[in-house]
């Protein structure tokens, strides 16, 4: 283990940037396109594959490409919500991420030319390829509803979001200077990382108003854009039923548009076109968001604008030569770290045979996800699943637990254990997420569509 990652931000050792980096070239074997979860985990997977089977790549043969300073670990701002974390300690410049034998291109991609296995910097030069790796994340659309950044800024407001760096400590401000009153949490109609996130940190919202006592004055509502509270029936139910019990009011299809911070008025777009104002005192509210433009007028996008790749090899439907992962990836599942896990090494393996053998193997991604959905201070349910929103529940299958019942322990899996293996792990590319620290084994062939 790396003593200064691993200690750094527990014991709180300053040390200066390392710039550990291998430098850049005008050509990388494997290019990855972004320094996020998705791409750091499957950099590190990919150079370590190709080693560990005495086909060790050299010095800056793989690549990644960001110009980002910083890499949070963003499932972690629901728990600075929550007043649970402090935000400085769930992120790390990215550079001192990227070991010595994998190089930084530090710029961001403005094109991609995958006919000439070419992409354009935003500086305007030209990087070439043998394999792309695209694991850019998705864009949050902050502007999209109107008066909300003007109300963000203003920190009397009482509108916050844990959606960003920037404002996910405003969230526990506000909660804890909260004197009662409403308080409204939204979530935008359409796809967003960490769906249940707009939930978890109302559940967190009440338990802390529960605890201090200032439910009694104070009346909440989940203004949701979606028609239930997850897509998942199994957990929808669950948190419906909850939601009921604590005596929380809800919205479905009520997208919030509008937000004028000056006379706490939120308007809300129903699906008839009707607006619905509703004012608040507190507003935690969860920004639209969609596929980043440099892919979405590149020839990778889809119809929508995700990189198109085949949903269980992860490779480029028309590319053959490009792969897509995590956020930006068009895998029809619910965009999260954990869906990342099981998406590494998936289109590693299959990277790696095809490199070496020109054919595909049998390594096939299911969709698994997983949503840690923190209901309160020490209960988490631990929502997990497949393509079709099937449940397929780690500690169900080793240790025959139902997961929609919430547990201490699964928050303690959230709370404690996922950030630190998340820097000690996941990023190195030695987290395999269900399967721990074990690389799952696939077939060297797809087996002729699984016959029951
Ligand atoms: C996981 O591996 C992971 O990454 C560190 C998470 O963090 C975001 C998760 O939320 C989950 C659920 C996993 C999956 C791992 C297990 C042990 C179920």
């Amino acid at each position: 283990m790396n003593a200064a990652l691993a200690t750094r931000g527990i014991l709180r050792i300053p040390r200066l940037a390392r710039g550990y980096a291998a430098p850049p070239k005008p050509h990388h074997k494997i290019l990855v396109v972004g320094g996020g979860s998705g791409g750091l985990s499957v950099a590190n997977q990919v150079y370590n594959r190709f080693k560990e089977e005495g086909k060790a790549l050299g010095d800056g043969d793989v690549a990644i490409v960001d110009a980002a300073e910083w890499h949070s670990y963003q499932p972690g701002w629901t728990l600075v919500g929550a007043g649970l974390q402090s935000k400085v300690d769930l992120r790390r410049r990215l550079v001192d991420l990227i070991p010595a034998h994998i190089a930084l291109v530090p710029q961001n991609v403005a094109s991609f030319q995958p006919e000439f296995n070419s992409v354009t910097l935003t500086t305007g030069e030209s990087v070439t390829y043998d394999s792309l790796i695209v694991s850019a994340g998705m864009k949050t659309n902050w502007d999209n509803i109107k008066g909300f950044s003007a109300a963000l800024a203003d920190y009397t407001s009482g509108v916050s979001s844990i959606y960003s760096y920037e404002t996910c400590d405003k969230t526990w401000a506000d909660i804890e200077s909260f004197r009662g009153g409403k308080a409204l949490f939204t979530q935008p109609a359409g796809v967003i990382k960490c769906a249940g996130a707009p939930q978890k940190i109302m559940w967190m919202a009440w338990d802390r108003w529960r605890r201090t006592k200032r439910l009694n004055e104070t009346e909440i509502e989940f203004v949701t854009g979606m028609p239930s509270m997850f897509s998942v029936k199994k957990y929808s139910d669950a948190l419906n039923a909850l939601r009921v019990k604590r005596g929380i009011e809800a919205s479905f299809e009520h997208n919030l548009v509008e937000i004028d911070h000056r006379a706490h008025i939120a308007k809300f777009k129903k699906p008839d076109g009707e607006i619905v104002e509703k004012e608040y005192t507190l507003l935690h509210a969860t920004p639209p968001m969609g596929p980043l433009d440099f892919i979405k007028n590149s020839p990778l996008a889809d119809s929508v604008g995700w990189v198109d790749v085949d949903q269980f090899t992860l490779r480029h439907k028309k590319y053959p030569n490009v792969w897509s992962l995590g956020d930006c990836s068009s895998l029809p599942t619910s965009k999260t770290a954990a869906a990342i896990t099981v998406q590494t090494p998936v289109l590693v393996d299959n990277l790696y045979r095809v490199a070496e053998t020109g054919e595909i193997g049998g390594a096939q991604y299911d969709g698994y996800t997983s949503c840690p959905l923190l209901i309160g201070y020490g209960e988490l349910m631990l929502a997990e699943f497949t393509y079709g929103g099937v449940p397929k529940e780690t500690f169900h299958s080793m240790l025959g637990i139902d997961q929609v019942t919430p547990r201490r322990f699964f928050y303690h899996l959230k709370k404690d254990i996922f950030p630190l293996t998340y820097f000690n792990y996941m990023t190195k590319g030695l987290w395999y997420g269900p399967h721990l620290v074990t690389r799952p084994k696939y077939p060297a062939k797809a087996e002729v569509a699984a016959t029951a």
